[in-house]
């Protein structure tokens, strides 16, 4: 088969990929744009209501078929590392997809897909060691042991700002699970999923045991989250479609778990290496321009290096190279999005009218064409209130706030609809663990930020979803509990009366 590249996709409409096999869908094709001249690149389809009860079907039939099922952990395992293997010869395809499809640098997309093969590794090494406990149940002739199984059928549904790394992050703890999955990419940016899939007929999985279908959220993400053979759906998105998906997951009574946004404090004190937390404060809003969950896009820094640090933060942001993406030099690319662009210029327009201070950037960059860019954007003077302080922007603006003491930081961070990340740049490691201690979010970085760990676990409270990826806690995610009695007394058990520890 040859492989799916930026070139063989060009102008044609994607395939999509059920049960082992990439077809052509019957669905309408939507356009999919190329950020970085906004010009039309490729075609996605809109996959129909038959295509997705396909997809899950074909899922559903590799979970009952002996080859997947009876498949040994071990064996599992082994077919995890064949697929990294694979993969590492595909990274630069695959990022190149990437970031032709949503704009992201490719140096950027490049670091993601070299995770893919890490995550595929890590998870691998899980597969066989997936256990249950044996437990004391006060009843001397009785066993009592619990075993872990796959859910089943896992919808995976994933935007467009990281899309395979996303993927992955619920694809490799699945397959060690042993579950078969569907993936439904961002209708903005799927071309990476669907390049991907050949590989996993290609490392030997079975037909089904991963499914790609395309298309908007309503149509075709609407009829894989309301169809009664998924079993889990994992969801990264933005958060008012997360409560949609929420909703629906209710209705059929389905698990999910959701990785929302956030609007995460990022805080710079007093005594910290000014000149490393501006630079942390930098990478933590600009870097993936700005359209990244874990984005620190509150900072707050302490009064009596405020000025000092906000100066260091501008100069670093006037230093940002603006461009296409695909170059090395270059710092910052395009939005994926024309909607975000404008939601971007919608912000900058409401802080101006809220009372902010402009401090830097707030337009887009000349001379780089019809390219969906825009400049890096600083306000100061915010306060807690105004809606860049409050509202998930998904765009290259940093709003920042002046803080006094730990209890003043403290409950303006914790004022925030999310709860996702945060960042502290101090040299005082007990500041830094009572910070850790009050912060109201899944994840805490101390003198660094944007450093995630496919070993350790991420994921929110609050507005910012639940649920977790990464480490062993995406084991339990993606997997459940069955709990096994066996009575080896050889006695006849009282037919009328429950046996309750007593
Ligand atoms: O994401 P959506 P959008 C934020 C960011 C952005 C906002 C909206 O602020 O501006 O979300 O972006 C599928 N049933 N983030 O509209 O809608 C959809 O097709 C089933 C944060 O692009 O959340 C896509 O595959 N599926 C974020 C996926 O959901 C549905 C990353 C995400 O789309 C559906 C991206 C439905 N009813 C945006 N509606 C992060 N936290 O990383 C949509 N989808």
């Amino acid at each position: 088969m040859t492989a799916i590249t930026v070139d063989t996709l060009r102008d044609t409409c994607l395939p999509i990929y059920i049960g082992g096999e990439y077809m052509a869908s019957a669905g309408a094709p939507i356009d999919s744009y190329d950020p970085a001249t906004g010009e039309v690149w490729c075609q996605v389809p809109d996959c129909t209501d038959a295509e997705v009860d396909a997809a899950v079907k074909a899922a559903n039939a590799a979970m009952n078929n002996p080859a997947w099922r009876d498949m040994t952990q071990s064996q599992r395992g082994l077919l995890m590392l064949k697929l990294a293997d694979l993969l590492d010869a595909h990274v630069e395809r695959l990022a190149e997809v990437e970031t032709k499809d949503n704009g992201k640098l490719l140096r950027e997309m490049r670091a993601l897909s070299q995770a893919l093969p890490v995550a595929l590794r890590y998870f691998a090494g899980m597969a066989d060691k997936i256990e249950g406990t044996t437990i004391p149940v006060n009843k001397p002739d009785m066993l009592n042991f619990t075993v872990r199984e796959p859910l089943g059928v896992v919808a995976v549904i994933i935007p467009w700002n990281s899309p395979l790394y996303m993927m992955m992050r619920a694809l490799a703890p699945c397959l060690a699970c042993g579950n078969a999955v569907v993936v439904k990419p961002s209708e903005h940016a799927s071309a990476g999923a669907v390049a991907f899939a050949g590989l996993m007929k290609e490392a030997g999985f079975p037909d089904g045991v991963f499914n790609v279908v395309t298309g908007l959220g309503h149509t075709a993400g609407n009829a894989l989250i309301s169809h009664t053979g998924v079993n889990k759906i994992d969801f990264t998105g933005g958060p008012a479609t997360g409560k949609v998906i929420a909703k629906g997951a209710a209705e059929q009574l389905t698990p999910a778990a959701l990785e929302l946004g956030g609007k995460s404090p990022h805080v710079v004190c007093d005594d910290a290496d000014l000149d490393a937390a501006a630079n942390g404060v930098v990478a933590g809003i600009f870097a993936a321009a700005g359209q990244t969950c874990v984005a620190g896009s509150r900072c707050f820094i302490q009064e009596s290096v405020y000025d000092e640090v906000v100066a260091k933060i501008i100069a670093k942001a006037r230093a940002i190279n603006i461009g296409d993406p695909g170059r090395d030099d270059v710092q910052l690319g395009p939005l994926a999005l024309w909607s975000q662009v404008e939601k971007v210029e919608d912000f900058t327009q409401s802080a101006l009218g809220e009372g902010a201070t402009l401090a830097f950037g707030g337009g887009r960059p000349k001379g780089l064409g019809d390219g969906w860019f825009v400049e890096p954007t600083i306000f100061t003077d915010v306060t807690n209130d105004m809606r860049i302080a409050r509202e998930e922007i998904f765009g290259p603006v940093l709003a920042i706030l002046k803080f006094r003491d730990e209890d003043d930081l403290l409950e303006m961070a914790n004022d925030s609809d999310f709860a996702l990340a945060s960042g502290i740049w101090t040299q005082n490691m007990n500041r830094a663990l009572r910070f850790m201690r009050r912060i109201e979010a899944g994840m805490v970085w101390i003198n660094t930020y944007r450093s995630p760990s496919v070993m350790s676990p991420s994921g929110g409270h609050k507005d910012s979803g639940y649920g977790k990826h990464n480490g062993f806690a995406a084991i339990e995610e993606f997997s459940r509990i069955k709990t096994v009695v066996i009575d080896y007394s050889g006695a006849q058990q009282d037919a009328f009366v429950m046996r309750v520890n007593k």
